[in-house]
């Protein structure tokens, strides 16, 4: 591979967002987080890189039991439910992790305990008493989102545990007048409370040197960086007064659980453990989290840059046993839907469970690939996602596939031709080069984590193939020279091979098929590669071809766009 870095490491983790179980996956979190990593571990699997991609669901944190509560039921039920309908859709969107798990298991629970022992044995914690609001009816801490009162700004009443929406002010909730409990307006009162908090200010000097290593990271990543470590590191807490979460384990400490920002990242480790076990070799984790040639790369949106590139490598390299760090960190900007901000409580947006009810998984993979928000903020659009998928996906791909393999299979019994270097012409040299040349800017930039532009490599692939079809002319050719027409479609058929191995970690529901078709025999997601470069001899039998992308009319979508105007006017 053209990517020097990955020279000096035998292995790949990959590893996308933990989504929270509390509610579906929609475009935004496609964007951000888990189309770019499936892309790129696909495009590691087609080159025969070794590569494990690690997800689940990041179920703890007091919005889950908000909605437990609403739903009157237990925060358990809940999050099995979201984590199974996520799951669900995230298949049917063609993400292909290795394992997809859940931070409620056991084995979580063990993993991310046995971090907290580890730093905690070794005095790293420290340890501080504050004062929080306490409800005495309900016997409990209150986090910030279950305390409403008067804002201490404006005088508003019901105002937020910690933001007013109506003077939009921000504060500490004990600065909150007549506090009170949303559950069941209950007084409260404020309680002393220990907690136990990461130092991140002393390892401030680690983190800089961590990051400063790192100038091949995006802008937008080191940009962040470098504005904490200006305002300076503060310590965190890592634990809260909560009910819902790992909980803490030290003696006499019931009612206290992992802050979930502390233990969801952990939630990676304990995924790959769990992994491991189902393979039949548990300790084989290990090697993809403690051995120096394993590469770690963490995809995620900007939201979470904090977590991922100084948070969790403060946990990591606070641990008594060896842990890798990231080597990446590719965060993606926001994906706006229509011109506007994407609002999930307000529902404007478009959900993966609705958009998989109607269309195909293919077409909204290539529509985000080509626009994704690698640098800047982008903005999705019904009528973009139209366009994309039929003037790009069905004209420039769809298309001069099907077209070749209809005319191969109607003229030449379905069997590629002859063609031969004698036959050569400069058109069929310069289709071939610049269709190589393609394919190797591709890889380049796939190395880069540059999908956008790789993208860009593969549509001009596409081109050049419908290019060099119209000009070889083959359709005029089999009435005048049968030989010059088999060879036009030979050279054709290497051009398809080239598409289908751009095009495949992006489409990759199509080409499998394409794939089959163009009868190779090794599989695609193990090392593709080495047999898509090589020439597809004369005599081979191709399979039959359907329609990959089929067309959408306007109707397709008018009820999809007319839905998200009518939320906008409510
Ligand atoms: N659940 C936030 C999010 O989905 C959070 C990510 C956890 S990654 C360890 O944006
Ligand atoms: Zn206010």
């Amino acid at each position: 591979m053209s990517n020097d870095s990955s020279r000096n490491f035998k292995r790949t983790l990959v590893t996308s967002a933990l989504p929270y179980a509390n509610g579906e996956i929609h475009l935004g979190h496609l964007a951000g987080a888990y189309l770019p990593a499936d892309i790129y571990v696909r495009y590691l699997r087609l080159r025969g890189q070794d590569v494990l991609y690690i997800c689940g669901s990041d179920e703890y944190g007091v919005p889950i039991t908000l909605t437990a509560d609403k739903l009157g039921i237990d925060p358990k039920e809940l999050v099995d439910r979201n984590y199974e309908s996520i799951r669900k859709s995230f298949e049917g969107f063609g993400m292909s992790f290795d394992n997809f798990s859940q931070t409620s298991r056991e084995i979580h629970t063990e993993t991310a305990q046995a971090f907290f022992i580890d730093m905690h044995a070794q005095g790293l914690f420290k340890q501080r008493t504050t004062k929080q609001f306490f409800s005495s009816k309900q016997n409990r801490f209150l986090a910030d989102r279950y305390i409403e009162g008067t804002c201490p700004r404006c005088k508003s009443e019901g105002a937020r545990g910690d933001e007013c929406e109506s003077c939009g002010a921000t504060y500490d909730s004990i600065e909150l007048i007549n506090p009170q409990s949303v559950l069941d307006n209950s007084p409260l009162e404020l309680r002393p409370t220990t907690h136990w908090f990461i130092p991140l200010g002393d390892l401030q000097e680690k983190l800089e040197t961590f990051i400063d290593a790192h100038p091949e990271w995006k802008a937008n990543v080191r940009q962040y960086c470098k504005g904490w470590f200006e305002d300076g590191l503060t310590d965190r807490a890592v634990t809260r007064d909560l009910s819902w979460g790992v909980p803490v384990p030290l003696p006499d400490h019931e009612g206290k659980v992992f802050y979930v920002w502390f233990d969801a990242p952990i939630g990676y480790v304990s995924a790959t453990k769990e992994w491991a076990e189902a393979q039949g070799d548990a300790e084989s984790w290990r090697q993809w989290w403690q051995d120096d040639e394993t590469r770690l790369v963490h995809f995620i949106g900007k939201d979470n840059i904090f977590f991922h590139a100084l948070m969790f490598p403060a946990v990591l390299m606070s641990q008594s046993e060896n842990y890798i760090l990231p080597d990446n960190v590719p965060a993606n900007e926001f994906l706006n839907l229509e011109g506007q901000k994407l609002s999930t409580s307000r529902g404007f947006a478009v959900w993966l469970p609705e958009y998989l009810e109607k269309f195909q998984a293919d077409p909204l993979r290539y529509t985000l690939a080509r626009n994704l928000p690698e640098t800047r903020d982008v903005d999705f659009t019904w009528n973009g996602f139209l366009t994309r998928n039929n003037n790009e996906l069905g004209n420039n791909f769809g298309n001069l596939i099907n077209r070749v393999f209809t005319f191969i299979h109607k003229y030449f019994d379905g069997v590629v031709p002859e063609w031969n270097e004698e036959m050569m012409t400069d058109l069929d040299r310069k289709a071939l080069r610049e269709v190589k040349e393609d394919l190797e800017k591709w890889d380049a930039h796939l190395a880069e984590f540059e999908i956008k532009a790789a993208m860009e490599a593969c549509f001009h692939a596409g081109q050049v193939g419908n290019r060099y079809f119209d000009e070889s002319a083959p359709f005029k050719s089999r009435k005048t020279d049968l030989e010059r027409c088999g060879h036009s479609l030979g050279i054709i058929i290497q051009i398809l091979r080239h598409l289908c191995l751009m095009l495949a970690p992006v489409v990759p529901f199509g080409m499998e098929k394409l794939w089959s078709w163009l009868g190779m025999k090794t599989e695609l997601w193990n090392n593709g590669w080495d047999e898509g470069i090589l020439d597809i001899p004369s005599g081979r039998q191709l399979g039959k071809q359907e329609i990959l992308f089929p067309r959408l009319e306007q109707e397709a979508i008018e009820e999809e766009i007319e839905r998200l105007n009518k939320m906008l006017e409510d």
